[in-house]
């Protein structure tokens, strides 16, 4: 036995709260919607009840218009703001009025492949939670149908405060009807953590959308931040291939047209987004119009969901080779250097398991195994000598942030 994947194994029984698992101890003490995807398969190798489980509890949250929230707050907790009371959302069962990046049917498809017979009675009702989330993700995030989805909150992204969002994040006011009350700050360095002011910009956004009384239609006219995102599509488009792929399994032939045609859809809008010159993809700002043109990881994100030509992925991962040069831990989730760049502060720089795992994944797809192979070493050696950090520093390869990290754990357990 593998004494890293038993420790692994160990952290998922420690975070578990009765079928959902939380990321980590008090830093973040409910369930989070795309930590829950990963650390399902995770499960999925070795308890596929258990994986199950985690699917359905987190589908528990699933609003009436089929968006699955961002976080289910099961349990009460004092540990972290903003709580349910801030986020003022109607559904039974208390959870924020956000999503996250669409993990979840990637982790549908990996569960039932894994659980052998008799499956299909246990997927079935997860698929059409998936199918639902899709359509509202088409309709509630793309009513122009332009094939990329967008965000109304960089807490929707999982890169809370990437240097993606600098120039959007700047025009929101920084005024709150909430009282900002962090709680992270005191289980955490700050350093490492979002800054005041972002949070400010954060919660303003949140007051925005409790004011549109968490509707669709409203938060679209009303919403200060609005972008069309490049990883959350690739993202949506993998899920969605994998949704397709269980429709027609199921024999539910109409629902696998009317994904392929989501799936086409995007795929068209995110070849769009190709920047040669950039060598990489871009998002678009949907209030300026313009291209967010920050040098972060999402801009690779693609490689997951697309079938590129040779010349781009070529360019793709000399781009990501320039960005790992001499770094102890790959991937950074800023380019090394550029002024936004701070290797330690969470989403504007460091090295995340997960990202590195949606990587691993897209530079296998697209004819760059080795690549994929060097990441994969990389992530692994950095849990190896750190332990299941939340995320690591790429230049020391210091552990970060939370510790007994739930996704580094589910990622290990997946990656050996
Ligand atoms: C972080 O985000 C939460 C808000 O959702 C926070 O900082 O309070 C992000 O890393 C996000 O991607 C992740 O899902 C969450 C829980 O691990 O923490």
């Amino acid at each position: 036995m593998n004494l890293h994947i038993d420790h692994a194994k160990r952290i998922l029984v420690a975070n578990d709260r009765g079928g959902y698992t939380v990321p980590t101890d008090r830093l973040y003490p409910f369930q989070w919607n795309w930590d829950s995807a990963f650390v399902a398969m995770g499960f999925a190798l070795y308890d596929i009840d258990r994986a199950y489980r985690e699917l359905e509890r987190l589908t528990e949250g699933q609003w009436a218009d089929g968006m699955i929230p961002h976080i289910v707050f099961h349990q009460p907790s004092d540990t972290y703001f903003p709580g349910p009371d801030v986020w003022r959302t109607k559904h039974t069962i208390p959870t924020s009025g956000i999503t996250q990046p669409p993990v979840f049917a990637i982790a549908l498809r990996k569960v039932h492949e894994r659980a052998g017979k008799h499956a299909e009675a246990r997927t079935l009702p997860l698929y059409e939670a998936a199918l639902k989330w899709h359509r509202w993700w088409y309709s509630a995030r793309d009513p122009e149908r332009t094939g990329l989805v967008a965000l109304h909150h960089p807490w929707e992204s999982g890169s809370d405060n990437s240097p993606a969002w600098d120039v959007a994040l700047a025009r929101v006011p920084t005024t709150t009807v909430t009282p900002v009350m962090r709680k992270d700050t005191g289980h955490v360095n700050a350093d490492m953590r979002p800054r005041d002011e972002d949070y400010k910009r954060f919660i303003h956004l949140l007051d925005t959308y409790a004011a549109c009384g968490w509707n669709p239609a409203k938060q679209w006219e009303e919403a200060p931040f609005k972008i069309a995102e490049i990883q959350t599509t690739a993202i949506l488009l993998k899920a969605g291939e994998d949704l397709e792929h269980l429709a027609r399994l199921f024999g539910r032939t109409e629902d696998a047209t009317e994904i392929a045609d989501f799936n086409d859809r995007s795929r068209r809008a995110m070849l769009a987004q190709w920047r040669p010159a950039l060598r990489r993809f871009v998002s678009r700002d949907l209030i300026s119009g313009e291209d967010v043109q920050a040098a972060t990881q999402a801009g690779f994100i693609p490689l997951l969901s697309l079938d590129l030509d040779k010349d781009i992925a070529d360019a793709l991962v000399t781009e990501m080779k320039t960005w790992s040069k001499g770094l102890k831990v790959a991937f950074p989730t800023t380019k090394p250097g550029v002024g936004s760049w701070e290797p330690k502060r969470y989403w504007r720089g460091p090295a995340w398991a997960i990202i590195n795992w949606l990587l691993i994944d897209g530079l296998q797809r697209n004819g760059h195994p080795d690549a994929g192979e060097e990441l994969r070493m990389s992530t692994i050696a950095a849990i190896e000598t750190e332990g299941f950090a939340e995320y690591f520093d790429p230049v020391t390869g210091e552990g970060c942030g939370g510790l007994g990290f739930s996704w580094t754990a589910a990622a290990y357990i997946w990656l050996m």
